[in-house]
């Protein structure tokens, strides 16, 4: 369901699909933000290209561990990437667009680190959004909550859960992004699968559809209801 942002109220988000948990794609809210003329690759090469950020493969795949991971070393600590290497490498045909895993850059720090702090002032939270949920758990146990996240053709998040259980929004800027959505209620044995030779990651999800032997996993995600979700 796509609405504009004219024909739905706060108080309208919140009773039609905060509520009842129901996933909507409201457009036009970003419309003014800088971030929609500022954050293209040139620009963004030219203003951060020297800075780091945290990249990762979508997921890490079967039998590699987490640690291992490009985002963290063997210890557990992140590995940043120089912005302008990884715009490089995302449009690079050879790498992004072709590797089995390809490289996301998903940094929850970038609002709070000196050198990307500035990007904070290029996008604001939505009138729907603006009640922080977090301020219920306490400063101490707040995850991360907001996040820059960019990446080739093909890249994208693995299978997850989100902190807390919570329900993020997000705003693409530009490309297209492809959602699977599980409906409250799946059992977590679909949405974060551990058998052997399924892999969580998206480009894996979406190209081999890991419904499982009878396809129930497919058919739990919310796809099976509506047409695919895709934003741009
Ligand atoms: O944009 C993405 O790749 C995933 C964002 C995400 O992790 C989330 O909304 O929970």
């Amino acid at each position: 369901m796509a609405l504009g942002v004219c024909d739905l109220t706060p108080q309208q988000f919140v009773e039609r699909y905060e509520r009842p948990r129901i996933p909507v794609v409201i457009t036009g809210l970003a419309d003014e933000w800088p971030a929609g003329r500022e954050w293209t690759p040139e620009r963004l090469a030219q203003v951060y290209g020297s800075h780091k950020f945290k990249p990762r493969p979508a997921w890490p795949r079967q039998g590699l561990a987490v640690r291992r991971a490009v985002g963290s070393d063997d210890d557990g600590y992140a590995v940043r990437l120089r912005l302008d290497w990884f715009l490089r490498y995302a449009a690079a045909g050879h790498h992004g667009g072709r590797d089995d895993s390809p490289l996301y850059v998903f940094d929850g720090t970038f609002a709070d680190r000196e050198g990307s702090s500035g990007m904070r002032r290029d996008y604001e939270v939505p009138i729907y959004f603006r009640e922080d949920l977090f301020n219920h758990v306490g400063e101490r146990r707040r995850p991360p909550y907001r996040w820059l996240v960019m990446g080739p053709a093909r890249s994208g998040s693995g299978l997850h859960i989100d902190p807390l259980a919570t329900s993020a929004w997000n705003t693409l800027l530009a490309g297209h992004k492809r959602w699977a959505l599980f409906p409250p209620g799946t059992p977590r044995c679909h949405v974060l699968p551990r058998e052997q030779g399924i892999e969580r990651e998206a480009v894996s999800w979406f190209s081999k559809r890991h419904g499982g032997a009878h396809g129930e996993r497919e058919r739990w995600a919310a796809r099976s209801e509506e047409p695919e979700p895709q934003q741009g």
